[in-house]
């Protein structure tokens, strides 16, 4: 068993409360010890040591706990409508064209149907990975560098989510820090809540509630052009507090893609096609048109790529 697993405090109680993973460490002492045993430091490290296991566990985001329960996932024929008119008004008059190709009706297709899934209890990142907890993993030998250079303004600061990791590297990172790539139907279920809400927020498109990207003069209205610090939209949050779900970065789950998988799968903890060279990224990022930021969109990315607008949060067994 992971060391996080083992981690849980007393704070963490009702569904959707979060705490810090420094004070859920407190009462035994257990938390990023894994972390620690990587970095080469003692259970009882020496003063020194003591400071970097602070830093290390501070630069891990929060963790929220998602109850287990009933949820609506996926698309019904109203949902897809209403994404294709989004797409058509943000593209404008290359919209009627550009949304309705093949390939792009595909995507919107495998969102349906909508179904009521079970998912058993779980925790999840409050927010996406900072290139600082990354860089505690690139310290310790278990992570690679990320591909996006810290001199790049657009990019680089420590509290930007981490982009330019293939999901090999970002499995590798949840590890590190006692957790797994969450499923997409966990990562739905924490994002959308259990009222089949199309955006964390609500229903309705909101252009200052996400950071969004869009045709020129629209990229910037939530008030970056590129990359924002995580945490930047808390208005945005979704009903069990997560933040950034919608936009920022895209972000790597465990499952494969399959355009019909919403169709075959289980009702309970379903976790995705065995077999096939893509994976699901979720969410829509900085460069993404509104659409693409609702809740249910999934988006095939094959495991080798890295982008600068895809990174990841982990999840963690209850
Ligand atoms: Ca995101």
């Amino acid at each position: 068993m992971s060391p996080r697993r083992r981690a849980r405090g007393p704070r963490e109680t009702a569904a959707g409360g979060w705490t810090s993973r420094l004070a859920s460490a407190r009462p035994n002492g257990l938390t990023s010890v894994g972390a620690l045993l990587a970095l080469g430091l003692a259970v009882a490290p020496a003063r020194g040591d003591a400071e970097a296991a602070t830093a290390l566990v501070e630069a891990l985001p929060p963790t929220i706990r998602i109850a287990a329960g009933w949820f609506r996932r996926g698309s019904d024929e109203v949902d897809v409508r209403y994404a294709l008119s989004l797409c058509e008004r943000e593209l404008g008059f290359r919209g009627r064209e550009i949304c309705h190709e093949p390939s792009v009706a595909l995507l919107f297709e495998a969102e349906m149907p909508a179904r009521r899934i079970h998912v058993r209890a779980f925790r999840i990142d409050r927010t996406e990975v900072t290139r600082a907890a990354w860089r505690t993993c690139v310290r310790a030998g278990r992570c690679p560098p990320e591909r996006t250079p810290d001199t790049d303004e657009r990019l680089g600061a420590p509290q930007m989510p981490v982009t330019g990791v293939t999901w090999v590297e970002a499995r590798a990172y949840c590890e590190f820090v006692g957790g797994r790539l969450p499923t997409e139907t966990e990562w739905e279920r924490a994002a959308r809540g259990v009222d089949g809400r199309r955006f964390p927020w609500g229903n309705a498109w909101n252009d200052r509630l996400a950071n969004h990207g869009g045709l020129e003069g629209r990229a910037a209205i939530d008030g970056f052009r590129f990359l924002a610090p995580v945490g930047s939209f808390p208005d945005g949050a979704s009903p069990f507090g997560l933040l950034d779900v919608a936009g920022n970065v895209w972000e790597w789950t465990e499952d494969r893609f399959a355009p019909g998988a919403y169709a075959g799968d289980l009702a309970v903890d379903p976790q995705g096609p065995r077999e096939g060279g893509e994976r699901v990224a979720r969410g829509g990022s900085w460069r993404s048109t509104a659409e693409q930021l609702r809740v249910t969109t999934r988006r095939p990315v094959p495991e080798g790529a890295h982008a600068p607008d895809l990174g990841l949060r982990c999840a963690y067994d209850d």
